[in-house]
């Protein structure tokens, strides 16, 4: 059994505010340029190391949009960032080194643009022991002709002789995307994709999730294996997407699909029957607004199979959570409002309207999930964090200052401005999840290494 204790933060660590969860401190956050503009999607995985094989250590992936999801702009500098982590976090600012720049099919020789990468993960694509890449890929409206003509899902194999990743397939979507997960969704032992249509179309109603099959006699090249209509009836715009096994108690996993329909004020669940056929059903909001832009799933009951579901409301501040019963139902308790809904507000920053993010992670040890949220600023953003209890809540408190982390020291240029997407990834190896974000404005990723000591 392990003690926890806290290394420096003035106010951190003790049970403070007579709660029980840790709060935990962080080293001075460190910056990298992202090699490109406005970065939006974020991801981590183990690919290599020093000897040429994985070493625990993660790499990270950013992916450089230049497009300008606040305004609607355009610009350039499209392209996805691989760093090599180099696991020395004793300095945070050797943690990482370039790896490699992809920006092939992302802009041609005079940097103008062909598609608009927009989020990015790490999966096994193929069928040997290296980490693949996978990317969504935007675009505007797909009926401007000065739009990038090209929208679909990405994948580049890692090769390892070259050390490199290689580009592999493109497939086109019927809609421009964003949204992006990775699942074996037929269980066949490949990992599939599903990518939600972009809101960067957002006055467009759209109401489709795109399963993306991993061909058994290719892997690595992915053919549209379902368009899923999830109600024909509405106006929904699907903006979070989250995939996770909703309705199950045991036995294998099966991925189910959740959707933050953002126009509509309900959440749409797609139900994996098997062979890439979906059932949709709906949950409306039953008090307040649903309107999630961005969500997180997580198992945050302890010692249950059950899958909740977090989601963030930018323009209002807002985390909820809703409660997964293992059999497919998401419920949400409006009589005990306090429980369920998480003001993020009044913040230590100015609060700014606009895309925010949201991951899960474990930053005080233990096996209860925490959440992470981004909040954006001109200047230097923030993270705020809510510590997981393990019965499907969360102990945080707006007004304490120990809740929230500024993503850079204030003294430019390095400046966190508009930090959207964050990631939670242990990339020290010291058992507790470090935080990442892309920061959409300044072109830069912030590392914040956990800095919470375990006391044997
Ligand atoms: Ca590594
Ligand atoms: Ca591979
Ligand atoms: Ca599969
Ligand atoms: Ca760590």
């Amino acid at each position: 059994m392990a003690a926890l204790a806290v290394a420096g933060g003035a106010g951190g660590g003790s049970k403070a505010w007579g709660q029980g969860e840790l709060l935990p401190v962080f080293k001075p956050p460190v910056t990298f340029v992202s090699g490109g503009g406005y970065p939006f999607g974020l991801a981590a995985g183990d690919v290599t190391g020093p000897n040429d094989q994985p070493d625990g250590y993660p790499e990270l992936a950013v992916v450089n949009g230049g497009f300008d999801v606040n305004r609607r702009i355009l610009w350039s500098g499209m392209g996805v960032r691989i760093y090599r982590n180099t696991g020395d976090w004793e300095d945070p600012a050797n943690g990482l080194l370039l790896l490699q720049d992809i920006t092939e099919h992302f802009h041609d020789e005079f940097d103008n643009p062909l598609t608009v990468p927009a989020d990015v993960r790490f999966a096994h694509m193929d069928e040997d022991e290296y980490l693949d890449l996978v990317i969504s890929a935007s675009s505007l409206d797909p009926d401007d002709e000065n739009s990038p003509g090209i929208w679909g899902v990405f994948v580049y194999l890692w090769n390892q002789p070259l050390q490199r990743y290689v580009f592999k397939s493109f497939t086109p979507t019927p809609l421009p995307v964003r949204g992006l997960a990775v699942a074996d969704f037929d269980l066949d032992g490949l990992t599939d994709v599903a990518v939600a249509p972009d809101l960067n179309l957002w006055y467009v109603p759209i109401d489709q999730v795109y399963v993306l099959r991993n061909d058994p006699s290719d892997p690595g090249r992915l053919e549209l294996a379902a368009a899923v209509v999830l109600d024909i009836d509405s106006h929904d715009s699907p903006a979070g997407m989250v995939v996770a096994d909703f309705n199950r108690t045991s036995g294998p996993v099966r991925p189910d699909i959740v959707t933050g329909n953002l126009l509509d004020n309900n959440i749409s669940l797609l139900t994996n029957t098997g062979g890439f056929g979906f059932t949709t059903a709906h949950r409306n909001a039953p008090c307040g607004s649903w309107h999630f832009h961005a969500m997180a799933a997580g198992r945050f009951s302890a010692n249950t199979l059950r899958h909740d579901v977090a989601g963030l409301i930018y323009s209002e501040g807002v985390i909820q959570v809703l409660h997964g019963d293992g059999r497919g139902n998401l419920s949400f308790d409006c009589s005990q409002n306090e429980l369920d809904t998480y003001y993020l507000s009044p913040p230590p920053l100015p609060f700014v309207p606009a895309w925010d993010g949201i991951a899960v992670g474990q930053l005080n040890l233990g096996t209860k999930p925490d959440l992470v949220v981004t909040r954006p600023s001109k200047n230097t953003s923030a993270i705020t964090f809510l510590l997981g209890k393990g019965d499907g809540t969360f102990q945080y408190v707006a007004g304490n200052p120990s809740y929230h982390k500024a993503l850079d020291t204030g003294n430019g240029p390095d400046y966190s401005k508009m930090a959207i997407p964050v990631i939670c990834a242990d990339l020290n190896q010291d058992g507790l999840d470090d935080v990442i974000t892309a920061n959409h404005e300044s072109h830069n990723v912030t590392v914040l290494i956990n800095a919470m000591v375990v006391i044997p």
